[in-house]
């Protein structure tokens, strides 16, 4: 199936589809997502580069949608993790090409994906009330983490590369689901043509004012905070559930492996704005810039 695509190396075996390199062994997933998957009215869509802030999106989006189901202290998030609760299209939903029967979620639902805006499903564009959510990382912190991520030890990464050799390669846009610009500028620009329908974040926005991101969140997503309901400090409570401290200190965000063997430990370090210069060099921070 993909024998015919362009092909590189980074991290893993890469082919290019729809201008965008993707794990060879995800295309069929990307590839049947983009023509099988139905939006419907009223599903959400959270679209990412890898490592930008997905884990904490799916939490925040699941708590807003769900808050007249669970409280806080009863949330779902405290037993699962956020992973399980909001699933992939390209690598859950349709893994190996193959739509799969997960029972979950009921519809409209909750969907992630790390595809780019010319892989998703011209069913989720044309949609009117599904939205998109995209959360977008500073490149240099959203490179460090996929590195940390992907790292077999401090100098390599699971396919022996070394971190200088995988910069290069991001920079060029030779990197899983990349190139990062046109991942995100296409959201962006999808966001500017149609701000009710597409919602574009920061991470480091998020960081520095949960509360006040977490009110615009749930006001796009039609499900806005009422007046009791910020009085009450409700609006507080879902982001401190959500905090990368709470989640990182709940057992079962602790242990295990997920099924492609990441422990599931690793979806949580320290999720810092600028650690980039802990471990670039000021010239490697310059080319990229
Ligand atoms: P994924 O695409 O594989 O799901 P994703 O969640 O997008 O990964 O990114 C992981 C990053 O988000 C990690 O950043 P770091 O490597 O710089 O530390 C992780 O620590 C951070 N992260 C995970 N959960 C949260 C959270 N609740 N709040 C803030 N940052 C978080």
């Amino acid at each position: 199936m993909t024998d015919h695509l362009p092909k590189e190396n980074c991290y893993f075996p890469l082919r290019k589809y729809d201008d965008t390199w993707y794990s060879s062994h995800l295309i069929p997933g990307v590839v049947a997502s983009k023509q099988l998957f139905k939006a419907e009215e009223g599903d959400i869509i959270l679209a990412s580069l890898p490592k930008s802030g997905t884990t904490w999106l799916k939490a925040l989006i699941f708590s807003i949608v769900n808050r007249n189901r669970f409280k806080p202290q009863d949330s779902p998030l405290l037993t699962t993790q956020p992973h399980d609760l909001v699933l992939g299209l390209e690598f859950d939903h349709f893994r190996d090409g193959v739509p799969q029967n997960l029972n979950q979620p009921s519809r409209p639902g909750i969907f992630a994906t790390h595809v780019s805006h010319a892989s998703l499903s011209d069913s989720i564009k044309a949609s009117n009330n599904c939205r998109i959510v995209y959360v977008c990382r500073n490149p240099l912190d959203n490179f460090m983490s996929y590195w940390h991520f992907f790292s077999s030890s401090k100098s390599q990464n699971v396919q022996g590369e070394t971190i200088e050799e995988s910069f290069v390669k991001y920079c060029k846009g030779v990197h899983p689901y990349c190139p990062f610009w046109s991942h995100n500028l296409e959201y962006w620009k999808a966001s500017l043509e149609k701000p009710e329908k597409v919602l574009f974040l920061m991470y480091e926005d998020l960081k520095e004012d949960i509360v006040s991101q977490l009110k615009r969140l749930a006001l796009f997503l039609g499900f806005p905070f009422t007046e009791e309901e910020q009085a009450q400090g409700l609006v507080e409570e879902i982001s401190m559930l959500c905090s990368l401290g709470n989640l990182k200190s709940l057992e079962v965000n602790q242990n295990g492996v997920r099924d492609h063997g990441m422990p599931v430990s690793s979806y949580f370090r320290n999720g810092e704005v600028g650690d980039y210069v802990n471990h670039l060099t000021p010239s490697m921070i310059e080319t990229l810039n």
